[in-house]
Formats: structure tokens, C-alpha cells, sequence
């Protein structure tokens, strides 16, 4: 039995002895194990993804819940287990606290992550794509948990932005609205996860690694509670072109409403046609983001806690 304002949270040894003596650590998802790729490419790149923290400089913590705890710094074999069991739910913010009373487990979201990685004292955590404001979003009211937890966990994100099927307009808007700042490294513009550029203009752009970690913990001075996103394209030669991504979606979304598919379902069927369309490209371009985000979340951790301590 655990108080009652506590929930059980096991740190592993790695992570608690790089917390304590205030080195790097760079949180991770485990959604994308259990619903990005299939076996056994999940298992594969969530370990290229670890090691791509440790070559920025820092340890990574990946993050699940597992039997009614959070585990934060996920082992080889825990990473393999979560990728070969079909039925593990994804347990975003909103579901967190049950599925922890229940006993059960679930694979984190980029939102229950944050929760995750504030809690256990972690400042950085890296994921390629956040969720955001869907199309049609005035009408479903389809806005990601991870928006939302943004203006509540401390958290430093990076990231290379969103996915083309979401409208990227209106979730820069909303993350203006909600005061979390977004700052490209090394880029101008707001990327769209394998595509270089969404086609909007960042808010701001630093490219000096120690000034943005500056920058990072004068948001937390101010007093805010909130995280803080960086956002970092995908390496051209990975890229995927943003214009024909968007001409496929424009045609699956004419297409999709002929065979009337719509509402949640609409996600999967857009991102089926943008498979088909680039023909495997999109699956190694997944990977080289994932692993990109990660080798930058890695180093720029190693520079923020160089700089904090
Ligand atoms: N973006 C992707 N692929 C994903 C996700 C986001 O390109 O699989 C996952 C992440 O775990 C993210 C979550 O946190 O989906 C957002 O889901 P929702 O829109 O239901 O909040
Ligand atoms: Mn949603």
C-alpha cells in the first residue's frame, strides 16, 4: 500500500545514479513501440533510439506503465516484451491515474510521458512527433491530450514537429494561445515530423546550443510550469517531400469521404495512403526521425545540464 499522494514509480538504477549526480537524461515514449511500427522494426528502432540519446550524451529513460507503475527507464528485455505483446493499451494523460489503481499496464503517450519524466525529475524528453490540432478540429473539437499536458508538465520537448495530417496552422496557434514557446534549432521553419517543413515559419530560431538551454530554464525562472518545445528536421537526405505529401493527403481525404470513412478512423486511413503513396520510404524516414530527435535531445541535455549544475 503506497500513500495516497504518491503513486508507485520505479526508477531504474541507471537513471536514478545519472538523476543524482545531476547528469543528462533524455525521456522517451513507449506508444511508439506498441503502435508505431510492427514487430519486430519497434523493437529495433526504440533500441537505435536509446542509443542515439547516448551518443548526444545522455542516458535515456523510456517510459511505460507496467502492472500498475510507472517505470521510468524501460530495460532491453522490457522493450522487447511491450514490443512483442499485441493488446497493450496507449494510456494518455486523461487515463494515467486508472489504469495505475487497476493494476494495469499501457504504453505512454508523449502527454502521459511529460507526466512521467516531470515526475520523476527529468528535464528533457524526445519523441518526432507530438500530437496536435486534427483538420477539421472546429467541428470534432479533436485536439491531442499532449497540447494540453504541455501547459502543465516542466518539461523540455524536442521534437520534429507534427504530422502533415494534422492541421500544423492550428496547432502552432494553439501552442502560441497556451504560451508554450517553440524554438527550431538550426532551422527556420516548423517541420512536419519526416517532411523538412510544414511550410510555416517558426516563431524563433537558435542555433547556439548553450544560448537555447539558456533559454529553456529562463522559462522555467519566469515561473512557468509549462514545457518549453524545440523542434529539429529530419536529415534532408531522410526527408520525405512535403508536396507530395500533401497532394496524397489531399486525394486520400476526397478518396476517404467517397467510402465514408470518417471521424477517428480518418487518422489511419490518411496514413495508410501516405505509406502507399512513398512506398516504404515513410518507414525508414520514421525511423531516421525518431533516431535525429533523439541524437538532438541527447546533446542538448548534456549542454542544459553542463550549464544548470
Ligand atoms: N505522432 C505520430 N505518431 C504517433 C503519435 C504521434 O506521428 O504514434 C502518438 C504519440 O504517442 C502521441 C499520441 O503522443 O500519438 C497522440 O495521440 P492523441 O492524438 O490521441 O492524443
Ligand atoms: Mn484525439
Amino acid at each position: 500500500m503506497h500513500a495516497y499522494n504518491s503513486v508507485p514509480l520505479i526508477v531504474s538504477e541507471e537513471v536514478s545514479d545519472a538523476l543524482a549526480s545531476g547528469d543528462p537524461v533524455v525521456a522517451l515514449e513507449s506508444n511508439v513501440i506498441t503502435h508505431g511500427l510492427p514487430y519486430p522494426d519497434n523493437a529495433a528502432t526504440a533500441r537505435k533510439v536509446e542509443q542515439a540519446v547516448r551518443s548526444g550524451g545522455a542516458t535515456p529513460a523510456t517510459i511505460c506503465i507496467e502492472d500498475g507503475a510507472i517505470r521510468v527507464g524501460m530495460t532491453e528485455s522490457d522493450i522487447e516484451r511491450f514490443a512483442v505483446t499485441p493488446g497493450i493499451p496507449k494510456v494518455s494523460s486523461r487515463d494515467m491515474s486508472v489504469v495505475l489503481a487497476q493494476g494495469y499496464s499501457g504504453a505512454t503517450t508523449v502527454a502521459s510521458s511529460v507526466v512521467a519524466a516531470d515526475l520523476a525529475g527529468i528535464p528533457f524528453f524526445s519523441s518526432a512527433g507530438i500530437g496536435g490540432v486534427h483538420r477539421g478540429a472546429q467541428e470534432t473539437m479533436d485536439i491531442s491530450s499532449d497540447l494540453i499536458q504541455f501547459t502543465r508538465s516542466r518539461v523540455a520537448v524536442v521534437c520534429a514537429g507534427a504530422k502533415m495530417i494534422l492541421d500544423l496552422g492550428l496547432t502552432m496557434e494553439h501552442l502560441e494561445t497556451h504560451c508554450v514557446p517553440v524554438v527550431s534549432y538550426r532551422s527556420d521553419d516548423f517541420p512536419a515530423f519526416y517532411c523538412v517543413t510544414s511550410g510555416f515559419a517558426s516563431p524563433h530560431r537558435m542555433d547556439d546550443e548553450r544560448l537555447l538551454a539558456r533559454a529553456v530554464e529562463n522559462h522555467w525562472a519566469l515561473g512557468n510550469r509549462s514545457s518549453f518545445l524545440i523542434t529539429t528536421p529530419v536529415p534532408e537526405r531522410e526527408a520525405i517531400d512535403s508536396g507530395e505529401v500533401d497532394r496524397t493527403i489531399r486525394e486520400a481525404t476526397v478518396a476517404a469521404e467517397k467510402d465514408g470513412v470518417s471521424g477517428q478512423a480518418i487518422t489511419k486511413y490518411l496514413m495508410r495512403a501516405v505509406d502507399a503513396a512513398t512506398e516504404g520510404r515513410s518507414a525508414r524516414a520514421n525511423t531516421a526521425v525518431l533516431v535525429s530527435c533523439a541524437e538532438v535531445a541527447g546533446r542538448l541535455a548534456a549542454v542544459h545540464a553542463g550549464e544548470v549544475v
